[in-house]
């Protein structure tokens, strides 16, 4: 296996110059410090952990961009998600596999090294299951195989239209599972999985709206320890909603009545009041921050001031996936708060660099809720990124992030998954194969 050789690294303890890793089969063998490259080793400026993305949902890459034309009314999230419905329930299994590569070579070309999907496109257009229950799971793990992106699969349980159990509508209706069946899904994802280098599997009851409390509880086993992921309190009709269901307030409910830990994941969790910040800190589950995708849906601005003061850990997702770049996911992450408290560096503690705040924090609680760690050292994954620094060559080193996230003239240069270099000079190594699949699937789908 390769070793490489970095002017400049980010280690768990901080940035360090001159240092060697070494990949193996199973991961980073060693890593020396201060050490002058060998002569085989490849060589690179800027190396840090490649960056989890902690939610996607691939097929939504479909519809990146032709969904901002104003319609009739008033546009919101809610008139979004009839449009996204309607292009859910026109894809085939291929078009599927096909959007899923080019979004995960997208994601590999700027930083990020596992995707958590949570996946909830399941039966055919009509509705009836698959003659394989896990048809679709089958084509976002192929696309995780042909791309190189390490994979959490996190199959979604979906089976209403509401608080309270609502039955589910018929735009819904390739989503949706019995108990008996999503544990057919679940048995048939763990064998997929296994197969999969680097894959890991969890559970993703979609929402309060989506389960019940007693499907909740039927369903969280089978993730046998993995990662549990759930959509909550992304927008204000789902907190009055929840209210009105059950007096309590979305976040509030789920910690009161589900056993909310460092497993967990709340994706969103944006409208919440600071006992509730306060409490999910405590919890130690991570909140999944898309703030992409928030803005784009109109959310609302999770205020990560008042839920890092409580100790909270967050990581970063694309979601609908309408526009794929990290340093975008976290300059919006940023200048959200900015602009919401008037104030500049918020995501840092006194004397640190914003940059190097928020993307540490983003990768610790990013493979946190994907069921790996990340850092360059021995026995972590061998899931990498180098930065290209030739047009920036005065930056310091302390300020690299700051740079690549905040301002321009640092990009991707090498992503490395498993120790696999997948991106190198910016791109993909199958990406003029990948995009023409990728046109064909849009050219049948947009006819
Ligand atoms: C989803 N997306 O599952 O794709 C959701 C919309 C819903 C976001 N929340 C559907 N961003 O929440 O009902
Ligand atoms: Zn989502």
């Amino acid at each position: 296996m390769p070793a490489i050789h970095a002017q400049s690294a980010l280690l768990p303890a901080g940035l360090a110059q001159d240092v060697r890793i070494q990949f193996s089969e199973a991961g980073i063998e060693s890593v020396e410090v201060g050490v002058r490259p060998y002569d085989r080793d490849e060589r690179h400026r800027f190396v840090t952990p490649a960056m989890p993305n902690l939610h996607s949902h691939a097929f939504q890459r479909a519809m990146a961009g032709l969904a901002e034309t104003r319609g009739p009314g008033q546009d919101s999230f809610w008139s979004w998600r009839t449009e996204m419905y309607r292009i859910a329930l026109s894809m085939t299994p291929d078009h599927v596999e096909a959007i899923a590569a080019q979004l995960y070579m997208e994601m590999l070309e700027t930083g990020f090294g596992r995707v958590g999907e949570f996946h909830y496109l399941h039966h055919d257009r009509d509705g009836t299951a698959y003659g394989d229950p896990a048809e679709m799971a089958g084509r976002i793990a192929a696309a995780s195989a042909s791309t190189g992106i390490a994979l959490t699969l996190l199959p979604v349980f979906y089976a209403h239209s509401g608080f309270g159990g609502a039955a589910p509508a018929d735009g819904q209706r390739r989503f949706i599972h019995d108990l008996e069946g999503f544990a057919r899904l679940m048995d048939r994802s763990r064998s997929i999985v296994s197969a999969l280098p680097h894959a890991v599997l969890g559970i993703a009851p979609h929402s309060l709206r989506a389960a019940t409390s007693e499907q909740l509880q039927a369903v969280i086993p089978l993730a046998h320890g993995g990662p549990v992921h759930i959509h909550v309190a992304e927008q204000v009709r789902e907190v009055e909603d929840c209210l009105a269901w059950s007096g309590r307030r979305p976040v509030e409910w789920l910690l009161d009545a589900m056993p909310v830990d460092r497993r967990w994941c709340l994706i969103h969790a944006t409208h919440m009041t600071d006992d509730e910040f306060e409490r999910l800190a405590r919890s130690g589950a991570i909140a999944g921050l898309c703030p992409i995708t928030e803005a784009n849906l109109g959310d609302g601005v999770f205020s990560a001031a008042t839920f890092r003061a409580s100790g909270g850990r967050f990581g970063i997702g694309s979601d609908s996936n309408v526009l794929i770049s990290l340093p975008e996911e976290l300059r919006m992450l940023e200048y959200s708060q900015r602009l919401f408290r008037r104030a500049r560096n918020v995501i840092a503690d006194p004397g640190h660099s914003t940059g190097m705040s928020l993307f540490v924090e983003a990768l610790h609680g990013g493979a946190s809720a994907l069921g790996v760690h990340a850092g360059i050292e021995a026995g972590r994954p061998a899931d990498l990124l180098s930065l290209d620094l030739a047009a920036a060559e005065y930056v310091p080193t302390d300020k690299v992030l700051d740079h690549f996230i905040f301002s321009r003239g640092i990009g991707v240069d090498s992503v490395w998954v498993g120790g696999t270099k997948q991106v190198e000079g910016g791109r993909h190594k199958k990406r003029d194969a990948i995009t023409a699949r990728f046109i064909a699937a849009m050219k049948e789908l947009t006819a």
